[in-house]
């Protein structure tokens, strides 16, 4: 009897230290299967054992197995529910639940394209509808419209990629403001965000490089309203304080035609390093469409005038950011573009 007495203490005993030392759901199913399994369990062992026992000790022997099987049943299901609400400190199937989550990689914009929407935005908000058109183009649209004939030496200006003869990788966006005219019909203004292709590589040029350009068209279209444009373009651009100032220069399709600087972003103006110690930044070219470019595309160039610019998205990029070598761009290296997230 005390034998029986001993051996069901003896059970419980450890029975309490196995389930304190259980971890997991797994373990604590496979500590139930031990205790109360119906063919091999160690209660049902008991319950055996105790038709054995003298039969005036049955009652209290079978009161004390029920005492245990009551007792282990409590046990475990109160570590179920310790297991299930503390998950956190579950350790299942080789996933420890207590270690920090991975948090997925999110993608963001590529530096060009957060440049390319600003331009394009403001913009926009200026009235201008965006357009576009083929990288491949035909002389015809990237030169001659253009007033590049064949033999003219500011074709050198561009250093070319040819596919043919007659066809070529664009060099420049302002293809488009041909295409553009021969759709529409003036007033109209518009803004032609896009990828263009020069021989050309070094820190500050690429081979393939974006420009956005603008063309404006329709009756009394002055130099003062590209100066105005531009001055406001440049100003949401870099800021408020931006100044802005033209030099002469020439470009085939425009006349007259101007380089477009602005106060250096680096310095404000003061003269440093970026801006060789001049204060001002080159940022774009611009000027009044000439007449012949009209003509081309069969507009009347005493009934209408216009302006147009061009500006490369890498150039403002590196400047905004104070990116030093362009090649930066391209190169796909995620510890380079998760700096713009
Ligand atoms: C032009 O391409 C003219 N079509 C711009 C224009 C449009 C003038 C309308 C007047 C009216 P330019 O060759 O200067 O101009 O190029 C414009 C800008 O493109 C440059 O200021 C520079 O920022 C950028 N650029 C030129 N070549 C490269 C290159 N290889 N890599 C990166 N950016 C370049």
């Amino acid at each position: 009897m005390s034998d029986l007495k001993a051996q069901i203490q003896g059970i419980r005993d450890a029975f309490n230290q196995a389930l304190g030392q259980v971890e997991g759901l797994k373990g604590l199913e496979e500590l139930r299967n031990h205790y109360l399994g119906r063919k091999r369990g160690i209660i049902k062992d008991l319950l055996t054992d105790l038709r054995s026992a003298p039969k005036e000790l049955r009652p209290e022997l079978g009161q004390a197995v029920n005492r245990l099987k009551q007792a282990v049943e409590a046990g475990l299901s109160e570590k179920l529910e310790a297991l299930k609400s503390n998950v956190s400190s579950s350790k299942e199937d080789g996933i420890d639940l207590t270690l920090p989550g991975i948090a997925p990689e999110l993608g963001s914009l590529h530096p060009l394209n957060i440049v390319n929407r600003d331009l394009i935005r403001i913009f926009e908000r200026m009235g201008y509808e965006v357009a576009g058109a083929s990288e491949i183009e035909t002389d015809f649209y990237n030169f001659e419209a253009l007033g590049l004939t064949k033999d003219h030496p500011a074709r050198d200006m561009q250093d070319t990629f040819y596919v043919s003869d007659e066809v070529v990788l664009r060099t420049h966006t302002s293809n488009v403001q041909i295409h553009l005219m021969q759709e529409k019909k003036p007033p109209f203004k518009a803004i032609m965000p896009g990828r263009v292709y020069r021989k050309d590589a070094d820190i500050t040029h690429s081979p393939m490089f974006h420009q956005v350009e603008g063309l404006v068209v329709g009756e009394d279209i002055t130099f003062t309203d590209l100066k105005g444009t531009l001055e406001h373009f440049l100003k949401k651009l870099f800021g408020s304080d931006t100044k802005m100032r033209l030099r002469p220069s020439y470009f085939p399709f425009t006349e007259p035609s101007a380089e477009v600087d602005v106060t250096c972003i680096m310095c404000g103006g003061k003269g440093c390093r970026v801006c060789k110690n001049s204060g001002w930044l080159e940022i774009l070219g611009a000027g009044m469409v000439d007449p012949v470019v009209f003509q081309n595309v069969g507009y009347d160039p005493e009934t209408v005038s216009g302006f147009a610019f061009g500006l490369g998205v890498e150039r403002v990029a590196m400047l905004k950011y104070g990116i030093s070598d362009i090649r930066m761009f391209f190169d796909n290296d995620l510890r380079f573009l998760s700096q713009f997230n």
